[in-house]
């Protein structure tokens, strides 16, 4: 076997994959009398036993609201939480902890962004870019934007491989270009942007760059200070935290502009009935009482990729993305919709004849999740002209034995079916 080849027999890029999934107790168990094989990371993952006791325990021992109380449990959570802000910088390498506002996931961080920092800068004649790679929530809250103020919504052309067109996007951008919003990962087909290139271009043309990496984080070391980014946005459910927590990471001097989003409590410092003094940076944007358990079992989740490392995490994924292509183009009638060069492993497929629902349904039946339907990106979905992909997603916890399960499985549904 040449050393460029993949091993596919024994645990790749020196990671222990049956220690790893011990401690993921939901992958222990059978649906419908078979071993769950989950590939559907993409909508989320699933959480190891680390990230919920660190959450169970906080809970059982430390829980108060923060920044609110002098006693013992208000500073413990307090300390807790904001100690977990910083493990958050520290994984995305940004400069200073006011640069990490917890919201309530990647949807919520990219409306912030159109909202605040966007809407007010804005009006007819302006210009909104995004490419036609995006998953809905990095559409919707621009087109908002552009209905709330004239501004004009542009979007980058893709190519049959699912890549962004470089060029095109060279053409676009320009001095009324307000904001260029991107998908870091593509969720519908896996392709991995190559944001840097696009990001030089943008500081050429002084136009601030926000990311959507709700599924870039998770699967390579992500560091917004080599990106260069303005905004870098995502979701803890996708790298094995809680649901309800996420991330805007955002250029310290950007955010001390931009006015508040949400009103209510620990986004100020005094309030009158005249007037009203905000808070600092990163509370200005965190009203109300924030996510606390989120936020400490995102911590938890960090750690636990840290541990494994990032790049293991990625090189591993890359193997198995190139296996599963592999087996998968062995299914009659099977077409992978997404063939950029640089691929995060999720895998995009249609099978001749058959509705992606209706492979869904009997996957499941084998014990195989996997997701169907438009993914949140149906602009992508009309450029490829299907109404719908079957799509598996898989993470450093899944194996090569469970590529094979999903294939024999859509043998199985390909007989039934066709
Ligand atoms: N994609 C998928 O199955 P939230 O829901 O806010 O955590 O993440 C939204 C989101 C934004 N951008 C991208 C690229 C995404 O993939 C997602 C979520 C899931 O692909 C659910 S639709």
């Amino acid at each position: 076997m040449s050393a460029a080849e993949p091993r596919f027999d024994t645990p790749s890029a020196g990671l222990d994959v049956a220690a790893i999934r011990r401690d993921f107790p939901v992958l222990e168990q059978t649906i419908n009398g078979r071993p769950l094989v989950y590939l559907d990371n993409a909508a989320s993952s699933q959480r190891p036993r680390q990230v919920i006791e660190a959450i169970s325990s906080y809970y059982e021992r430390d829980h108060a609201n923060v920044h609110r109380g002098v006693h013992t449990l208000s500073q413990r959570a307090t300390d807790a939480f904001e100690g977990a802000r910083d493990v958050v910088r520290r994984f995305v390498n940004a400069r200073a902890t006011q640069e990490i506002v917890f919201v309530r996931g990647t949807t919520e961080a990219i409306n912030l962004v159109a909202q605040s920092f966007v809407r007010p800068k804005v009006g007819p004649g302006d210009e909104l870019l995004i490419s036609g790679l995006e998953h809905h929530a990095n559409i919707v809250p621009w087109k908002l934007v552009s209905e709330q103020t004239g501004a004009t919504l542009k979007v980058i052309p893709i190519d049959e491989r699912g890549e962004v067109d470089f060029q095109a996007f060279e053409r676009m951008i320009g001095p009324r270009t307000r904001i260029l919003a991107l998908a870091h990962v593509s969720n519908a087909l896996g392709t991995v942007v190559p944001v840097e290139r696009f990001i030089a271009v943008a500081r050429r043309h002084g136009v601030p760059v926000l990311l959507d990496g709700a599924q870039g984080v998770a699967h390579d070391a992500v560091d917004v200070q080599a990106l260069d980014c303005d905004f870098y946005c995502f979701s803890g459910h996708k790298m094995l935290g809680p649901t309800g927590i996420g991330v805007l990471y955002g250029r310290r001097e950007l955010l001390e502009d931009m006015p508040p989003w949400q009103g209510g409590g620990d986004m100020i410092l005094a309030v009158t009935f005249e007037q009203i003094t905000y808070n600092q940076l990163p509370w200005k944007f965190e009203a109300g009482t924030p996510p606390i358990a989120g936020a400490i079992g995102l911590a938890a989740a960090i750690h636990y990729l840290e541990a494994i490392g990032m790049k293991r995490i990625a090189a591993y994924e890359a193997e198995l993305l190139e296996y599963a292509t592999r087996r998968l183009l062995t299914v009659p009638g099977l077409r992978i919709v997404g063939t950029a060069e640089r691929k995060a492993a999720v895998i995009s497929f249609v099978l001749e004849g058959v509705h992606p629902h209706d492979i869904g349904t009997i996957l499941d039946t084998e014990g195989v999740a996997i997701r169907t339907g438009h993914h949140c990106a149906m602009p992508v979905m009309d450029f490829f002209r299907v109404p719908a992909t079957a799509r598996a997603s898989m993470s450093f916890y899944n194996t090569f034995e469970e590529i094979d399960a999903l294939v024999a499985a859509l043998e199985r549904a390909r007989s039934i079916l066709t």
